[in-house]
């Protein structure tokens, strides 16, 4: 049985960043739908049992075509949310900057953290349509970034070892209460709510 994380914050502790109402329909209403939906159908795709991982990275095992379209979309709806809601945190509580090898590996690919994050916020900001932007990390430690189309994610798009570092919702539902059609705005916001030290032990 998948659940949905439980906030370790307040649903007005991420203000004024995401307001309380996004927060309440954003984890409330949308990620408990696709945990719920997720859930009845790997039990009726006989996938009990397996990682939500597993069961997106193996999609083709699925011979059913709707089926298969319901487990990558609701899989990814559940997986991909746990993994946002996780890396915030309240401004105040919420570590600005990475250190250490994430740190290293940061300066070494992308020259700065500053300039990480431009790339990741020009990415994201092109997503057409809903979709993701990510920050990865490959078996031989080295970073990537990418962005997603709907709910797809590294393993459902077969990208083979490769791990979620930090996840950029950019569904509307994610910012429209607050900033409208502004989503570059949201996402220059965002970054005073994500929490390093939660990056650093994903890069670990
Ligand atoms: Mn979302």
């Amino acid at each position: 049985m998948f659940e949905q994380i439980k906030l370790p914050y307040a649903s007005d502790a991420l203000e004024p960043v995401i307001d309380a109402a996004t927060v309440e329909t954003h984890h409330g209403k949308h990620h408990a739908a696709y945990t719920k939906t997720f859930n009845e159908l790997v039990e009726k795709a006989g996938l009990t049992g397996k990682s939500a991982e597993e069961i997106l990275s193996n999609l083709d095992a699925v011979s059913d075509l709707t089926l298969r379209t319901g487990l990558r979309n609701q899989g990814g709806g559940y997986l991909n949310h746990n993994i946002y809601f996780e890396q915030l945190r309240p401004e105040a509580e919420a570590k600005k900057a990475p250190e250490g090898a994430l740190l290293a590996q940061i300066e070494k690919q992308f020259g700065s953290v500053d300039k990480l994050k431009e790339e990741l916020n020009a990415l994201a900001a092109s997503q057409f349509g809903s979709g993701w932007g990510w920050l990865a990390k490959k078996a031989d430690g080295t970073l990537v970034t990418f962005k997603s189309a709907n709910q797809d994610n590294s393993y459902s798009l077969g990208m083979d070892d490769v791990t979620p570092i930090l996840a950029l919702d950019v569904w509307e539902h994610a910012y429209y209460l607050k900033y409208r059609n502004l989503r570059a705005d949201y996402l220059k916001a965002l970054w005073n709510i994500i929490d390093w030290s939660v990056a650093e032990e994903r890069y670990k």
